[in-house]
């Protein structure tokens, strides 16, 4: 397959692909489209909604973060084993999405005035993820194989080990998952990699 990711020079939405696709070890180019290269240039115009990211996938060419995930998650058979799997995987992802539009949310904020309310109802937020990884059920979110909810996840609890080093001191399950998932050979080689530690999160001091 021949793919192409179109972002700017930061984690942010398009993070959760990259996962994805290094995980499985597919090739993919990447466009970075600087804050200039945006403004002067006639990208904006060009894209259905005006926004990045971008997939391109031979001839196909594909806007919005989960529309991508989604279809890359069905190519590289990440969406469960069947429809029930399938639908459990969106349930899971969906909440993720919630929390991920909330994290957002505080990411874009000014200043740090909603961090403590943030950080005050992480540990709620948190908690069924936990209940779902609690006992002998464990290695992934749905079923025995990794999927499309999985790497939304993953980066979602790092980069809240960023914002909060503790926030999952009193989720064994969570840390055990992260842990563990963070193992896997192409995701440990790509968390250790200058090109994810120099991407920051989103351009700005929170990083
Ligand atoms: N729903 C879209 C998606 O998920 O792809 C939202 C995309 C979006 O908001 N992109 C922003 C953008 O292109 C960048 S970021 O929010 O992902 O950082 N902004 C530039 C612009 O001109 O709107």
């Amino acid at each position: 397959m021949s793919l192409t990711l179109t972002y700017f020079p930061v984690r942010g939405r398009a993070e959760v692909i990259r996962v994805m696709l290094k995980d499985q070890g597919a090739e993919f180019d990447e466009k970075v489209i600087t804050m200039e290269m945006w403004k002067e240039s006639t990208l904006k115009a060009s894209c259905l909604f005006g926004q990045l990211p971008i997939l391109e996938d031979g001839d196909l060419t594909l806007y919005q973060t989960n529309a991508i995930r989604r279809h890359l998650a069905r190519k590289l058979g990440l969406y469960g084993k069947d429809q029930r799997e399938a639908a459990l995987i969106d349930m899971m992802d969906e909440a993720i999405q919630d929390l991920l539009n909330k994290y957002i949310k505080l990411m874009f904020e000014k200043d740090d005035s909603g961090k403590e309310g943030y950080l005050k109802a992480l540990p709620t937020d948190l908690k069924p993820f936990e209940k779902t990884l609690s006992g002998d059920k464990g290695s992934f979110l749905v079923g025995d194989k990794i999927s499309l909810a999985d790497y939304a996840l993953v980066i979602l609890l790092i980069h809240h080990q960023v914002l909060s080093p503790p926030c999952l001191h009193a989720f064994p399950s969570l840390q055990s998952y992260l842990k563990r998932l963070c193992a896997r050979p192409n995701l440990h080689a790509y968390f250790h990699s200058d090109d994810f530690k120099n991407r920051p999160i989103i351009p700005g001091k929170r990083t």
